[in-house]
């Protein structure tokens, strides 16, 4: 009887692996995820112009665990960001973003890693603090 159990929980351990792949699969479609639970929404503005950008900050969030889905739109400068807290924090998520050369309110990009954009995707960076 108790190996009965045995195997029935490791039927349920490899049915949740079986959820993390598919998660892991998904992020890189960057698609919705409602199946995925424990995620978190945010929006915050990232400064950018162009569909180029779109690619370069949503690229910055693409292979990163934790992160479900990134979406940014040129128009309003909003990112919408799906994430599982207890792997990434919101500032980690800035923080890539601002690696790649683009501000948000919080995080800063560095001069250098903002002057190696693309000239058209040289964004009009806002004041600094
Ligand atoms: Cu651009």
């Amino acid at each position: 009887m108790k190996k009965k159990i045995v195997k029935i929980s490791a039927v349920v351990i490899l049915l949740m692996a079986g959820n993390q792949a598919n998660a892991v699969n998904n992020i890189s479609s960057m698609n919705d995820l409602e199946i995925v639970s424990d995620s978190t929404k945010e929006s915050f503005i990232v400064y950018g112009n162009c569909g180029m950008c779109k690619r370069t900050i949503e690229g910055s969030l693409k292979d990163q665990e934790g992160v479900y889905s990134a979406d940014w739109n040129k128009e309003t400068k909003m990112m919408q960001v799906k994430y599982d807290q207890s792997l990434i924090s919101l500032e980690e998520i800035k923080i890539k973003i601002a690696a790649v050369g683009y501000d948000t309110e919080e995080n800063r990009a560095s001069e250098e890693s903002y002057k190696g954009l693309p000239g058209c995707c040289q964004y009009e960076r806002p004041e600094s603090k």
